[in-house]
């Protein structure tokens, strides 16, 4: 098992992975959303329709299409409200669906972004601490994934990440 940070485009890795950081409609945004919606082209957001949506804390499955990366994992990341209203939970789910739904398609790498810490402003200290321990939790012994990538955009995140792994 490998877990490793890096500073990079998500949307230019080849995994098997990637999760998208996106909103409820699943329709999608700016950000890392709309990077992938971007690479992916427009068959991403015509399999996306077809969702019907997705929970805070949830996660839905589509194919790649343009994208290196055979599949996405679009989960919904919890807004920010000081940390009272369910984020940290929240956040956790959405760490577990995307590994479980990874595992579901015997997945052998997963890329995450920094879930949440954007737009949705969840503080990247606390939110790359709970990307790190539910992953490391969530990946059980026999677990198709091998090879577990932080995708971090800026330095500073990369450096929050690597303290951490
Ligand atoms: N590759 C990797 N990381 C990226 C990329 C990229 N190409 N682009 C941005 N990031 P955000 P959220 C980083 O705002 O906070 C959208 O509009 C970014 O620097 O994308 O979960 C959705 O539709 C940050 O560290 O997602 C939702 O409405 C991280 O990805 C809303 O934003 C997450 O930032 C979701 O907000």
């Amino acid at each position: 098992m490998q877990l490793n940070a890096i500073q990079a485009d998500i949307t230019t890795l080849e995994v098997d992975v990637i999760v998208n950081a996106a909103n409820q409609s699943l329709l999608g945004g700016g950000g890392v959303d709309g990077a992938i919606h971007r690479a992916a082209g427009r068959e991403l957001l015509a399999a996306c329709r077809q969702l019907g949506g997705c929970a805070t804390g949830e996660a839905k499955l589509t194919q790649g299409f343009a994208l290196p990366a055979r599949y996405v994992v679009h989960a919904v990341g919890p807004v920010w409200h000081g940390g009272n209203r369910g984020e940290a939970e929240n956040l956790a789910n959405c760490y577990r669906r995307a590994i479980a739904l990874a595992e579901s398609v015997e997945a052998h790498s997963i890329a995450f972004p920094s879930i949440s810490t954007g737009v949705y402003r969840f503080p990247i200290e606390q939110a790359a601490e709970i990307a790190v321990s539910t992953v490391k939790a969530s990946l059980e012994a026999g677990s198709s994934i091998k090879e577990v990538t932080f995708c971090c955009f800026s330095a500073d995140d990369l450096a929050v990440y690597q303290a951490l792994l």
